[in-house]
This record gives structure tokens, C-alpha cells and sequence, in this order.
């Protein structure tokens, strides 16, 4: 989408305050990012066109953009060393090059108190949904790939939203915007805060053996979903992960279970109809895991690959809860494009959760193919 007049001009603005090259040319909305907005902005130099992205990040959200670009700098300076050692080269298509402002931020605050980042454009493509188990396969492995770089990442990340991943504080915070009830929503919906609280022990469990220390916490990506990987435009190999702002501590076992509920669903969480027909797609869930274990197999320990089944589940459950929490709430923490957006993507993942739970059989045997020989 290309438009004009007040938000080219805030982009121009921010454009000019970074040290980038060109004379600004034109600005495109991309991506399809619940939290930030993010522009494809084109410039030309004799010539020559150059591409970056640009992202107005949502300060509701991400209340410290110092501490999530402190984050993310170091975060891609190691991915790219590490990929530098294993021989790979185009390291610009590989991770994501963060410029500086003139001033040698990385961040730009503009005067209306919008808040901008700018990367390289990195040209490849990024999929919604894939049914090409060798596609499907490859989106795993760059997750896998990135969990296994980030092993011996040793300096501390700021953890940019707390208690993300943790499911017994977005049980809270269901029980408390279904107690305030600030949309007048909860009537409507009261059989599915029910159903959550009925499989609460999805929530809590994998939460205790984490702080129990049965499950180890590593440098995780936390946004693992399938739009987050570029895949090379020809071939379909992996290129670079990317949505960074939630790259802190936790399980990997987070971020396998959110690929799973965003690739190997037959209805994408965005599908407008209220239907009940979202389910686990298990060839898509195979090639996934396949691809996952493969990239990973040098690092994962056995306590992550026994809990692998109950990720599974345990993601859609947790963006269900967040989903009809933010709905309960009147719809504050998610972009909605219409009224029951966020009903419509609770649902979604709450049904495929359901189907998760009946395929359970399945997926273990699974599990059981592809899990390497563990520490
Ligand atoms: C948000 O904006 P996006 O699509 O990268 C959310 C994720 C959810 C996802 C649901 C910071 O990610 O946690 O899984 O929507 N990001 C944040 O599609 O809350
Ligand atoms: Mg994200």
C-alpha cells in the first residue's frame, strides 16, 4: 500500500534523521505485525536504488526501546559472527544490518513522539502459510539454526515484556478482564473463559518444570511463527529469521510450539470466519518437527524433546488466552481490522488446540521418529 500525505511525511522525516544512503524515493506498508507498523522504503542514489525497512515501534507495548534495541544489536551481532565461522557468506541476507541515526542511535524519536528503527531490506519472501513439506522443513530448520547460534551467546538480555511466556500470569490476566468486564464482552464468551480455565494445568505445568530448572532456559526467539522466516525467492532456502523484539530468555520449547500452531494449522488464526474447523495439519507438523530436530540436534536435551508434545498444545492455548483477554479488554494490546478480530483469533487457536489434544497419539510417535539421540 503506498499513501500520502501525513504519514509519508512522518517516514521522510525519520528517513532523513538516519546515516543511510540515497535521497528518499517512496515508503510501503509491509508485513502483517499485530504490534509494530513497518514500511518498505526505497531510495535512490545516481541511479543506484537502495531498500531498507523501516519499523514505528509500539512504545505501548515495548515501553523501552533503549533496552529492545540494546537487545537486538547484540542479538545480531552474534547470529552473525556465528554464521561467519560455519563459512556462510551474503551475511546481509543471512541477519539483519541495524543502522544508526546521524547521532548514532538506534532509534529515532520523531516530533510527534513516534518511535523508528531501520534495517536492510533483505529481498526474499516470507510466507502465511505453506503447504511445501520442503518449505515447511526449511522454516523449522532456520528456527532450529537460530536456537543452536545462540547456545553460547553469553552477555544478558533486558527481558522486554515480562513474564511473556508465562502462562499462569495470562491466566490472571483472563481472570481479571473477565472480572472487569470493560467491553461488556464476557456474557458472550463465558463458555470459552471456562474451557480455558477447565485446561489451566496446560498453562501452569510446563511453566513449574521451567522454574523447577527441569527445563533449561536459553536465548529463544519467542515470536517463532511461520511469517517470521525469509525464504530465498528461487529456491526456498532459508535466508534470515527476523521479528527480533522478543529475542530473550526462555524455552526453546516456546518457540517450537509457536511455529507449530502458526505453520501446521488448516486455518490460519487471521481466517475472518467464526468456524470451528481449525485443526492440526499432522504432514505439516511432521516436516516441521523433522526440519526443527535436524537444525537443532547438537543442542537439544532430552528434557526438551519429552515436553515437546505438550508445547504443542500449550501455544495455542496461551495466544487463545492472550487473544480473548485483549478481547475482554475492548481491544487494546492487538491491531484489530474489525470488531471480533480478536474473538475470531482466539477461536481459531482455541479450536486448534483442541485438535492438538486429539492428536496427541500421533504426535508422539512422531516425536519418537525424529527425536536425535539426546544429552
Ligand atoms: C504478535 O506482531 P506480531 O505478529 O509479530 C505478538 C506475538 C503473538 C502474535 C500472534 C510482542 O506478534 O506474541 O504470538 O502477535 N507479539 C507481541 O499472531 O505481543
Ligand atoms: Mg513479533
Amino acid at each position: 500500500m503506498v499513501f500520502g500525505g501525513k504519514v509519508q511525511k512522518t517516514i521522510k522525516e525519520a528517513f532523513e534523521a538516519f546515516d543511510i544512503r540515497g535521497e528518499f524515493d517512496c515508503a510501503k506498508r509491509c508485513g502483517n505485525g499485530n504490534i509494530n507498523n513497518t514500511y518498505h522504503i526505497t531510495a535512490r542514489e545516481e541511479g543506484v536504488l537502495h531498500n531498507y525497512i523501516f519499523q514505528r515501534i509500539n512504545t505501548s507495548v515495548f515501553t523501552e526501546p533503549d533496552k529492545l534495541m540494546h537487545n537486538l544489536v547484540r542479538v545480531v551481532n552474534h547470529h552473525r559472527g556465528a554464521l561467519a565461522k560455519c563459512g556462510v557468506e551474503d551475511l546481509h541476507k543471512r541477519v539483519l544490518t541495524v543502522f544508526t541515526t546521524r547521532r548514532g542511535d538506534y532509534f529515532y524519536t520523531d516530533s510527534s513522539g513516534n518511535c523508528w528503527r531501520c534495517h536492510l531490506f533483505i529481498d526474499g519472501k516470507t510466507h502465511e502459510s505453506l503447504d511445501d513439506p520442503e518449505k515447511l522443513f526449511n522454516v523449522a530448520y532456520a528456527y532450529g539454526s537460530f536456537i543452536s547460534h545462540m547456545e553460547d551467546f553469553e552477555e544478558d538480555l533486558h527481558e522486554t515484556i515480562p513474564n511473556f511466556h508465562d502462562g499462569r500470569w495470562r491466566l490472571r490476566q483472563l481472570e481479571q478482564a473477565s472480572r472487569e468486564d470493560r467491553a461488556d464482552r464476557l456474557a458472550s464468551v463465558q463458555d470459552w473463559v471456562d474451557f480455558i480455565f477447565e485446561n489451566s494445568s496446560d498453562l501452569i505445568s510446563l511453566q513449574e518444570k521451567i522454574d523447577s530448572g527441569i527445563i533449561p532456559i536459553r536465548i529463544t526467539h519467542n515470536d517463532a511463527k511461520i511469517n517470521n522466516v525469509i525464504l530465498d525467492r528461487d529456491t526456498g532456502r532459508p535466508l534470515c529469521v527476523i521479528d527480533l523484539d522478543t529475542v530473550m530468555k526462555g524455552s526453546v520449547l516456546f518457540d517450537f510450539g509457536d511455529m507449530i500452531r502458526s505453520a501446521a494449522n488448516t486455518v490460519s488464526e487471521e481466517s475472518p470466519e467464526l468456524s470451528c474447523s481449525a485443526s492440526l495439519d499432522i504432514k505439516r507438523f511432521e516436516s516441521l518437527l523433522e526440519g526443527f530436530m535436524q537444525a537443532g540436534s547438537d543442542v537439544l536435551v532430552s528434557s526438551e524433546i519429552e515436553h515437546i508434545n505438550q508445547a504443542t498444545r500449550l501455544l495455542s492455548l496461551m495466544i487463545g488466552t492472550r487473544f480473548l483477554t485483549d478481547y475482554l479488554n475492548g481491544d487494546v494490546y492487538f491491531k484489530i481490522r474489525w470488531e471480533d478480530h480478536n474473538l475470531t483469533r482466539a477461536l481459531n487457536n482455541l479450536h486448534l488446540y483442541k485438535s492438538i489434544k486429539n492428536q496427541s497419539d500421533q504426535i508422539d510417535k512422531l516425536i519418537r521418529k525424529y527425536a536425535p539421540a539426546c544429552r
